[in-house]
């Protein structure tokens, strides 16, 4: 039986993929690790968790040892605004960290590593539209930095030690469970948090600034699908690019007032725009879909339905 630890499990991603994995291998077989994001109680009564800093590579391999782990998905990083504010931090937290799992991977000989990536890998060099897989790298953010760094380790520690590492881009992912901190596309989560309430909401990209996104159930799909994925079929390995849809905040705006007819927005760029201003619009996906059969499930306007209707319960 697998033995997982997921590191970042507090976080965005690791809040929803816990119970994911939970419910798939079984509660006691999945290990949430945190180490900033402090959960309520409530959280942490529903199986076995720890704190540690993954920067410490002893406490790493002490966590590793103590849970008798075969599978890591390292999902703690800096992301991309936060990162900006504290290039230092991102830098020493997002590279140390991956380094870190990626030797005690190689020394414990663990049966696979899950580190995403994201769309933050891209740069203003970048083509925009239906982005290629294998194109230009060069990022403005440390986390996008960060991000291509830990692609390329990743490669390298497969190729030459065999640690079988994979990884997804993530675009911007929007939940109704835990906020997302951070980031370029929080906006997209706020926004539903302010409709909801009936508030109007000030978004601090521009009207027209269209990104690539994602739902929270398809993101969790992805990356358990490409963790079971049959290996030699593989051609990529860290790097997969991942589409679902792609929106500007006015598209959205329209979308939610399709459900929420008094919803009302207005537009505050701040330093926030000049990253979006350097990441794809769309993204081209096909090597996903051909190597291990990404496809989507939701649009934007069944994202939006469902956002509505899950906080709506909530708030
Ligand atoms: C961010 O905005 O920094 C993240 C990402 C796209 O990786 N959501």
């Amino acid at each position: 039986m697998k033995k997982i630890l997921v590191i970042g499990a507090f976080g965005q991603i690791g809040s929803e993929l816990v119970p994911a994995l939970r419910k798939k291998y079984g509660r006691d077989n999945v290990v949430a690790c945190g180490h900033m994001h402090k959960p309520d109680e409530s959280a942490l009564n529903t199986g076995p968790h720890d704190f540690f800093d993954v920067t410490n590579k002893k406490a790493l391999e002490d966590i590793v040892d103590k849970y008798d782990t075969d599978t890591i998905y390292h999902l703690a990083s800096i992301l991309s605004a936060a990162g900006e504010k504290n290039p230092q931090l991102a830098y020493f937290v997002n590279n140390t960290g991956t380094y870190n799992v990626l030797e005690v991977a190689r020394e414990r000989k663990l049966e696979r590593v899950m580190i995403p990536s994201s769309i933050a890998v891209f740069g203003s060099d970048t083509p925009r539209d239906n982005t290629p897989n294998k194109t230009i790298l060069r990022p403005s953010t440390m986390y996008g930095i960060s991000k291509v760094h830990g692609e390329m380790l990743g490669h390298y520690y497969f190729h030459k030690f065999g640690v079988d590492v994979r990884g997804v881009r993530f675009p911007g992912i929007i939940s109704n469970v835990a906020q997302p901190g951070g980031g370029t596309t929080d906006y997209a989560v706020d926004i539903f948090y302010y409709a909801v309430k009936h508030k109007p909401y000030t978004c601090f990209l521009k009207p027209d600034s269209t990104l690539p996104m994602m739902y929270m159930p398809d993101a969790l799909k992805a990356i358990m699908q490409l963790a079971e994925a049959d290996g030699s079929k593989l051609k990529h390995r860290t790097d997969f690019n991942l589409s679902a849809f792609s929106f500007s905040p006015a598209e959205l705006a329209a979308a939610i007032k399709a459900e929420l007819p008094d919803f009302k927005i207005d537009y505050k760029p701040d330093f926030r725009q000049a990253i979006a201003d350097t990441w794809p619009r769309s993204i081209d996906d096909s090597a996903a879909r051909a190597e291990w059969g990404w496809k989507p499930d939701y649009t934007l306007q069944a994202m939006v339905k469902d956002m509505i209707r899950e906080l709506s319960k909530r708030l």
